[in-house]
């Protein structure tokens, strides 16, 4: 099977192959490390789409009060790193993650009273971003390509007012087995300026929103001779349809 050593970060213990989300840059600025962004230490990834933390992961040991200011229709960047910090060791071949893990990377937005101090139950969680695969290229390559940037743009009608953002990555290298999907998010605290009306549409809960064999969650991404393009096929995101303004 082509696919066994790309399951060896699965059992690793030193050396893993993981990420996590901890920086926030807008129209390329970049806000900070870990300002803003709710952070594990932990970049080990969930795997059961019911788990009780899946809206902003658990663990969460890096937290502070500031909320980032994003206008509307700004662009907008997810910064990712093997570790807190970035990279583990010199010359990391795993940071911002292991090149094997391909796959999608989304973004989602719930509205809160106040981005600092909201908790994460029971929200309603809208898509505001998402890239899969083009032409065989995933959006984990191009944000590795990118130094672990991943840049989206804030929808233009969002209306102003505080949310947390989730950006979430899965990778798929080991998802031709069902439960074996790794999915990796940080919540981000965030306060949207502009003159946009529209608080979301389509929303979902975190857990809820995944299945376990969603077709974008139980897939074998390889082709016959063993390439992760997906086979040639198209690549179905899990989740709603993204806000459209
Ligand atoms: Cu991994």
């Amino acid at each position: 099977m082509k696919f066994t050593s790309f399951a060896l970060c699965l059992t690793a213990t030193v050396v893993s192959g993981h990420t996590i989300f901890q920086k926030v840059s807008v129209n390329g600025a970049d806000q900070g490390q870990l300002k803003g962004v709710r952070a594990p230490d932990s970049d080990n990834p969930i795997q059961d789409v019911n788990d009780g933390s899946f809206a902003c992961n658990k663990g969460i040991t890096h937290t502070d009060s500031t909320v980032i200011s994003v206008p509307a229709g700004a662009k907008v960047g997810a910064w990712w790193g093997h570790v807190i910090g970035g990279a583990q060791s010199s010359n990391d071949p795993d940071n911002p993650i292991a090149s094997s893990h391909k796959g999608p990377i989304m973004v989602y937005l719930a509205k809160v009273d106040n981005a600092a101090s909201a908790g994460t139950s029971g929200l309603k969680w809208f898509k505001v971003a998402e890239a899969g695969v083009s032409n065989g290229v995933w959006a984990v390559d191009t944000m590795i390509s990118n130094g672990g940037w991943h840049y989206f743009t804030m929808p233009s009608c969002v209306a102003p007012g505080d949310y947390l953002m989730r950006v979430e990555l899965i990778a798929l290298h080991s998802a031709s087995t069902q439960g074996q999907a790794q999915f990796y998010m940080e919540c981000a605290q965030i306060r949207v300026t502009g003159s946009g009306s529209n608080t979301g549409s389509n929303t979902v809960s975190f857990p809820g929103a995944y299945s376990a064999t969603d077709p974008g969650i139980l897939v074998n991404i390889y082709d016959n001779s063993g390439n992760p393009n997906n086979g040639g096929r198209a690549y179905t995101i899990p989740g709603p349809q993204v806000l459209s303004c």
